[in-house]
């Protein structure tokens, strides 16, 4: 173990880590993972069924129009892998103005029979080939369905020294999402959480859509602005009228509610940008499909078009596991820790990790009309 972790979060952290900003200091020297090696390609493990859904109409999604914009940190919070900034043309597309909803994602399950990622016992033979060679195999009181669920402690603690603040709780997920005895009445307005990256990309299969690349997802999330740190021009998160929900006071431990929530919130509960897009900051991370590579941005040419991310993932804090890219920030961003509401910010994800902060919209090509 890199990290120095609560013995009930270990497992859990294993699965899925990645919330990891600051958290664990990595060795930059490993190989990358080599590609199509470990994490099961989303659409090989989607039963045929899915493909053949009808296609959705374009209602509740807006029409982005293509353009050229800079890609990438605007600011001195812009973290190593958001260089350089580069020019980056994106062609149209369509795109949900809100996260998926529970209500939607339930409609999905109805319909096909669907089961997450996080209601199922964890595969130890896939599972092992994330971990570093020689991990002994964890009690079977461990491999259980489950899902890392927010948990702040009732102190400070050092944001940098480890992600303390998730429980590995059996029983967690998107119908559950504070585990047993949880459910979603009253939330079906509400993101849903506890998805993995496979379970993001059935959904958008079976909507007809698909996920947004990550360039389209900045783009989108610029919503026509030039080189902004936010969704809404240069404000600071924090200053003036509430503008996302994002975790004010001091994480994890205090949180003064001044947007009105304390965790999660209904989608569109604030001002969307100017492309009609809601909760592009703060709310719930959002999956893209692209791989995650810190080093991705020094390898891309200047003006190219639609690019589609990596071949392979490299996250030099956690080198042999391949992770999806997440975006927009989440109800626990803050200045102080990850500041992931701003629109060049990068995050990732190992592809079967469900939180309860993460969750996805999905888009859809203008050529599919
Ligand atoms: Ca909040």
């Amino acid at each position: 173990m890199r990290c120095k972790m609560n013995q009930n979060i270990k497992w859990g952290i294993l699965l899925s880590v990645t919330l990891i900003l600051g958290a664990c200091s990595g060795k930059s020297s490993a190989k990358k993972a080599p590609e199509n090696e470990t994490v099961p390609s989303c659409c090989q493990n989607v039963p045929s069924r899915f493909g053949s859904a009808t296609q959705k109409e374009k209602q509740g999604m807006v029409h982005i129009p293509g353009g050229t914009f800079m890609m990438s940190g605007d600011n001195d919070q812009a973290r190593a892998d958001e260089f350089p900034k580069h020019k980056v043309e994106v062609s149209g597309f369509w795109m949900d103005i809100q996260e998926v909803t529970n209500a939607q994602f339930k409609e999905f399950v109805d319909a096909t029979g669907y089961i997450t990622v996080a209601e199922k016992k964890p595969d130890w033979e896939e599972m092992k080939k994330q971990l570093p060679p020689g991990t002994p195999k964890p009690d079977e009181s461990v491999l259980v369905a489950a899902s890392l669920v927010f948990n702040p402690p009732n102190h400070a603690v050092n944001v940098n020294g480890g992600p303390v603040w998730w429980n590995w709780v059996q029983g967690a997920n998107w119908k559950q999402p504070e585990g047993p005895g949880s459910d979603l009445k009253n939330k079906e307005n509400y993101p849903v959480v506890h998805v993995a990256w496979e379970d993001a990309m059935a959904y958008c299969k079976w909507a007809g859509k698909r996920l947004p690349t990550e360039a389209e997802w900045e783009y989108a999330a610029r919503g026509g602005l030039s080189s902004e740190i936010y969704p809404w021009g240069n404000q600071n998160v924090d200053e003036g009228s509430v503008k996302a929900n994002s975790w004010q006071g001091q994480f994890p431990n205090q949180n003064t509610g001044r947007d009105g929530f304390y965790a999660s919130s209904p989608v569109k509960s604030f001002q969307p940008n100017a492309f009609g897009l809601y909760d592009m900051a703060g709310n719930v991370w959002e999956w893209c499909a692209d791989w995650y590579d810190a080093d991705y941005y020094k390898t891309v040419k200047d003006g190219v078009v639609n690019p589609q991310g990596p071949k392979t993932s490299y996250d030099p804090q956690d080198p042999t596991v391949p992770k999806r890219v997440t975006r927009g920030g989440s109800f626990l961003c803050n200045d102080a820790y990850c500041s992931g509401y701003r629109v060049a910010a990068r995050m990732k994800s190992s592809s079967d990790t469900g939180l309860s902060h993460t969750g996805f919209r999905c888009v859809a090509d203008i050529s599919e009309n």
